[in-house]
């Protein structure tokens, strides 16, 4: 297929394209950089890259996918098990990293490249014979039990689900975002680093989120926002005592925010402060982007706007007969088909099949209503297993297994319970082993950050002397209560 950034080669080569606090690359140094790059580990069958907010993770990301290589974008904060769960499973050949990044033990029998974005060399380079169904990334996502799947996700889903934000947010070269999203994850990498590039834009990243560094960029010419939920929150908190943040928002061209609901609260508190409307999207690891509130249409808070360009989207009740009336009230679970889709869950045939319908319709999992125009609410989800933590879907079994590997903890359970910043805060339920020495609640938390992941931690731990099960002794999650 032809390149997915025509403008490594094409855009002129002084032309700015992506900036992390204060280092940058323009066009030509990123086509050299990862020119360099991709010419080296071309013929790779998989390479796993430590996605910390860099240069170096947007140069490494860029030069697998010119070279026709999958890439598997690693959280740094991943625990031991987590990181050795991802690459025992993704089986990748080497490692891209920063040069002097410490690389924790699991990763340490992979041989290791080291990035040098400011590599030069020439920008074009021979096109990748990769087709458009081979995988761009394996991107790992949390399910109800066991450990995260690898999403094997093709090159035409990227290209699809870019070209449809294009045409949804008229996002242009001209575009510049700002973010401090996580690279690891769908909405950070896919649309936050390879969308702008692939527009021929901008983008510049925070390091790590703060509600000055967006004001700092929107006031130096940044026209687009990306953000989860908390972000959005946090800024909508910071507002009445920040009369800057609300002028520079002002001038942005496009707020959108994704990967969980923003309540209608924080979306009314910022538009009566800044007078702009944040867009939502809906997405998911597996589909890429499905809907959105589209710039040239009409904004509605509590909603996630409309299907993109060239997706299927239906309801379907309990026994898969789909919903046709659009009354704003009949409940069904989101199935969505098409090209933004991704191919496999890694090595799990069975986990593929149990994710598509007969005809190939993806159970999304997520339950909606359509308003008469077609406009999508998400109003819940099926598996109440899954937690959505500061815009992190986190699984509660991953969090019981860990928490049952800790010798002060005889059983668990763990829920989420709503919170104001987070969306939702991750609460765990434990019968200590010993009843007079439990283990603190930091301790816990401690745990399971080594283990999973920082965001993965319990942030409420409450202890009780038993689970309530049922006859079948399976755990009743509705009946635990704290007294
Ligand atoms: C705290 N920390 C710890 C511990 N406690 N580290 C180790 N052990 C502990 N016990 C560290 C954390 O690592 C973090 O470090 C810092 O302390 C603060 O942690 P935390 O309180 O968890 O962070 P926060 O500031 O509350 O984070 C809020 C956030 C974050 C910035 C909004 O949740 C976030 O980045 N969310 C984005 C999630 C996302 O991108 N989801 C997309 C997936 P440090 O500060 O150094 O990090 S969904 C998707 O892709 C689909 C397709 C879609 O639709 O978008
Ligand atoms: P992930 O598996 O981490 O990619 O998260 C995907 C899930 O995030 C979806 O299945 C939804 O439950 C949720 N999600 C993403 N965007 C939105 C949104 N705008 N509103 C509500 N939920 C969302």
């Amino acid at each position: 297929m032809s390149s997915l950034f025509p403008a490594l080669t094409g855009a002129p080569a002084e032309r700015a394209a992506v900036r992390f606090g204060d280092r940058s690359l323009a066009y030509g140094e990123l086509g050299a950089a990862s020119g360099a790059l991709a010419a080296r580990i071309g013929g790779a069958a998989r390479v796993a890259v430590w996605a910390t907010p860099t240069l170096e993770t947007a140069v490494a990301v860029l030069a697998a996918l010119e070279a026709g290589v999958a890439a598997v974008p690693l959280n740094p904060k991943s625990g031991e098990k987590e990181l050795g769960h991802i690459l025992s499973d993704s089986a990748p050949s080497v490692v891209l990293a920063a040069p002097g990044d410490e690389l924790p033990a699991p990763l340490g029998d992979l041989e290791r490249v080291d990035v040098d974005a400011h590599a030069t060399g020439p920008r074009s380079r021979p096109a990748p014979e990769a087709s458009d169904e081979d995988p761009a990334l394996i991107v790992y996502t949390s399910g109800t039990t066991g450990p995260p799947k690898g999403a094997v996700i093709p090159r035409r889903a990227v290209a699809h689900t870019l070209d449809a934000l294009a045409d949804a947010w008229q996002w242009t070269g001209e575009d510049v975002l700002v973010h401090g999203l996580p690279l690891f994850h769908v909405h950070g990498l896919v649309l936050g680093i390879l969308g702008p590039l692939r527009r021929g834009g901008s983008v510049r990243h925070l390091g790590r989120f703060s509600t000055e560094g967006v004001a700092r960029e929107l006031n130096d010419g940044a026209t687009m926002v990306f953000g989860v939920p908390t972000m959005y929150h946090r800024i909508a908190q910071t507002l009445p005592e920040d009369p800057g943040l609300a002028q520079a928002l002002g001038k942005a061209r496009l707020l959108v925010s994704g990967s969980a609901a923003l309540p209608v609260h924080d979306h009314e508190r910022i538009t009566a402060a800044t007078g702009q409307r944040v867009v939502e999207r809906y997405g998911m690891t597996e589909t890429l982007m499905n809907t959105s509130v589209r710039a040239d249409g009409e904004p509605r808070a509590g909603t996630v706007g409309v299907p993109l360009p060239g997706v299927e989207l239906r309801l379907v009740e309990e026994d898969g007969t789909p919903i046709t009336s659009y009354d704003g009230e009949t409940v069904g679970e989101i199935q969505v088909r098409g090209p933004n889709l991704f191919t496999e869950y890694l090595n799990r045939p069975d986990a593929t099949t149990a994710a598509f319908t007969e005809d190939g319709w993806f159970r999304t999992g997520d339950m909606a209503v359509r308003d008469p125009d077609g406009y999508v609410r998400i109003v819940g989800r099926k598996a109440t297993d899954l937690i959505k933590s500061g815009g992190y879907k986190i699984g509660a079994g991953e969090i019981e297994n860990a928490l049952l590997e800790h010798a002060g903890v005889r059983e668990a359970a763990v829920t989420g319970e709503p919170d104001a910043d987070l969306g939702e805060r991750i609460v765990a339920w434990i019968v200590p082993a010993d009843h007079r020495s439990p283990p603190t609640d930091e301790e816990l938390a401690d745990h399971v950050a080594r283990r999973l992941a920082p965001h993965k931690r319990p942030r409420v731990v409450h202890h009780l002397a038993a689970l309530p099960r049922n006859d079948m002794g399976k755990i009743m999650k509705r009946a635990l209560r704290h007294d």
